[in-house]
């Protein structure tokens, strides 16, 4: 009789978590139909703590900590996340072992009900726009100096509900992609798509990523199907912008990423909470032009050899693949580090720091 091969996935349990794990296995079963796949559901500090406003927890891995915890423990194989929750900096011993094609990386803005047929435009003074992200609410406060921006927490299913049904809010904003991932019921509640001139968007957004332990090469096997290109050229650009500046996943930091053959741009951007003020700069590499190899040696996590004799493979923010040449990603992982390192030169450091106090100050008056 055949044994058939038994993989663990870890999901958190909201709708859209779920609908994402789903799509990754839906994927794998095509290419591997004697694989008997399994979700085990876990609950995350982020999926806990409702009622206060993300950057003011002060926890970086607020979606992923307990997720890695059961990948630590060996009680699942690989976990599934949105790319933009995982921290630039990953905790020892795992890796991002697949990132899938992105969806739609831009932010969508929906409306209350009885201004379906408005825009963010023709709100009343002191509307209140929810959003708990500083990345959305800097940026859209130098364009729409009239309306209020207010925490709005929950999963998309709790975040709509509160749209419709409490007065509090005339419209909110949610990643385009989560919302087309829940089916075309939540699409066609999207308003309208904010252009990425108008709103840069979140590192990593749109974009799935597989987690699993770094030594794990039957794992990263497995998962090197999954990968997409382009996107994991983008993705690695984009963390390595956002790793060099520091940013957690809370701070206004934001980004434009495009791939044409083998030309990589990267537009990058801090913004005060306040939204008076902004550094934003952009730079293009060429992938292929490669002139100096191993100069980034340092930023490459090192490869290292375990005691266990398992050897792993080197990290590009996080990122393992096999099939993309190494100088490629070097130099993707270059022009985020690149671009990053003017952006601080042109005062970016003392955004930042500014930022890091406020939130800081909040956190405190919180406690
Ligand atoms: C991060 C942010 C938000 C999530 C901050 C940001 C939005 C928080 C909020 C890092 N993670 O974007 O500036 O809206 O209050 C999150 C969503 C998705 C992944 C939901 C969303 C789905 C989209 C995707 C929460 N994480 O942004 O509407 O897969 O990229």
């Amino acid at each position: 009789m055949e044994n058939k091969i038994k993989i663990k996935i870890g999901s958190r349990k909201s709708q859209l978590a779920l609908i994402q794990t789903n799509i990754v296995i839906e994927t794998l079963k095509e290419l591997y139909p004697h694989i008997e796949f399994e979700i085990i559901t876990i609950e995350t500090t982020g999926d806990k703590i409702l009622n206060v406003a993300l950057s003011k927890i002060g926890e970086k891995a607020l979606f992923t900590k307990q997720l890695e915890t059961a990948l630590e423990e060996n009680e699942v194989d690989f976990v599934v996340h949105s790319l933009k929750d995982l921290p630039t900096q990953l905790p020892a011993g795992m890796a991002i072992g697949a990132i899938m094609k992105r969806e739609d990386p831009c932010d969508a803005v929906i409306m209350h009900p009885k201004f379906h047929d408005k825009g963010l435009l023709d709100l009343p003074t002191g509307s209140v726009i929810g959003t708990s992200s500083l990345r959305r609410s800097s940026q859209l406060k130098r364009n729409y100096p009239h309306l209020c921006f207010e925490s709005v927490r929950g999963n998309l299913n709790t975040r709509l509900r509160k749209l419709d049904e409490d007065d509090k809010y005339s419209a909110i904003i949610l990643a385009a992609s989560g919302i087309k991932r829940m089916g075309i019921e939540w699409e066609n509640r999207i308003s309208h798509i904010l252009s990425p001139t108008e709103c840069m968007y979140a590192v990593g957004q749109g974009a799935l990523a597989v987690e699993c332990r770094d030594g794990d090469m039957k794992t990263i096997e497995l998962l090197k199907t999954l990968n997409h290109r382009e996107t994991v050229l983008r993705c690695v650009a984009e963390r390595s912008f956002m790793r060099t500046l520091e940013g957690g996943c809370s701070v206004p930091v934001a980004v434009i990423t495009e791939l044409s053959e083998s030309n990589l741009f990267l537009k990058g951007g801090v913004f005060t909470i306040d939204g008076t003020q902004a550094i934003v700069d952009e730079l293009r590499y060429d992938l292929f032009l490669s002139g100096k190899p191993g100069i980034m040696n340092d930023f490459v996590d090192a490869t290292e050899t375990k005691g266990n004799n398992l050897t792993t493979l080197p990290q590009y923010v996080g990122i393992v693949s096999m099939d993309i040449p190494s100088h490629c990603l070097e130099e993707a992982l270059k022009l985020g580090l690149t671009l990053a390192k003017s952006i601080i030169r042109a005062g970016g450091d003392v955004i930042l720091k500014d930022i890091k106090h406020q939130i800081l100050l909040e956190q405190q008056a919180n406690a």
